[in-house]
């Protein structure tokens, strides 16, 4: 199977993924409602979320790089079972390339346009596949991600810059093709989808009454040679002379972690 990549860290009783669902990420592009976060874990990743954000002050909706300076994005990424699915996709040699948090909150009108993640990251190949976790539930009404099932194959399509303030991409860049037949990633909290890097995908405003939030992360294989920011070998090992690479992972206060996130220059959005 082209994305199971022959674990030799793993045991078969560890897999998550069955071998239908890799044949499935293959056909799509994507998987979804994978069980990650039990309910306890979810809460607890909620508190400091919501921690952290209040810190950082107004109504943050996304924050780039987050792992980079505090745990609990830290920990979301580099969870074992995250990992664990991981390996099934790419193999035992695993980067942590980028994170975001996705916070739509009640009754707001953010919303996230079409786009490939291969535009972003710069790269349109296979080795570099995505989560996204959440951190509650993802319902049609609340603007869970929406996919275009094999749009995977399209290849890297045009984007152009649609500024929006509601808008969360990076730019508002913008997919400039006909989207046909988009589908709903419902999930209860807690858990993941699995996206190829090529996957058309969007999200539309929350109208609920209760905050959507969404912890999205990028990974990849030895393969990547660059990266605007800093990676971190996360599981198994692989080159380290073409990265700034981060040793370990964050252990500031809250407070040092805002002060040092604020210097760190990443994209940071808030709610009108
Ligand atoms: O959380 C969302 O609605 C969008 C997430 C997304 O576009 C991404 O992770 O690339």
């Amino acid at each position: 199977m082209q994305t199971f990549n022959g674990n030799k860290n793993m045991d078969c009783n560890d897999f998550i993924l069955s071998h239908a669902q890799l044949a499935n990420y293959d056909e799509l592009g994507f998987l979804h409602s994978i069980p990650i976060l039990s309910a306890e874990e979810v809460r607890r990743f909620r508190v400091a979320v919501d921690q952290t954000c209040e810190a950082i002050g107004g109504r943050v909706t996304r924050l780039d790089g987050p792992h980079l300076y505090f745990q609990w994005a830290w920990e979301l990424s580099t969870h074992p079972r995250v990992l664990d699915c991981m390996e099934q996709l790419i193999g035992p040699n695993i980067l942590l390339k980028s994170t975001r948090l996705f916070y739509k909150f009640g009754r707001s009108a953010s919303f996230v346009g079409w786009h490939q993640d291969g535009i972003t990251e710069r790269v349109d190949q296979a080795f570099v596949p995505a989560i996204w976790l959440g951190l509650t539930e993802a319902t049609a009404e609340n603007g869970c991600l929406r996919v275009v099932p094999r749009s995977h194959r399209l290849g890297l399509v045009p984007h152009a810059d649609r500024p929006n303030p509601n808008n969360l991409t990076t730019q508002g860049l913008t997919a400039q093709v006909d989207i046909d037949s988009p589908h709903d990633i419902v999930m209860r909290e807690g858990e993941m989808s699995l996206h190829h890097p090529l996957i058309l995908h969007a999200s539309n405003p929350n109208d609920s009454a209760e905050s959507r939030i969404g912890f999205s992360a990028t990974y990849s294989t030895p393969a990547l040679t660059a990266s605007r920011t800093a990676v971190a070998w996360v599981r198994g090992h692989g080159p380290k002379d073409c990265f700034t690479i981060v040793e370990q992972p964050p252990q500031r206060s809250l407070e040092d972690a805002i002060a040092a996130y604020r210097a760190g220059n990443h994209q940071m959005l808030f709610a009108e």
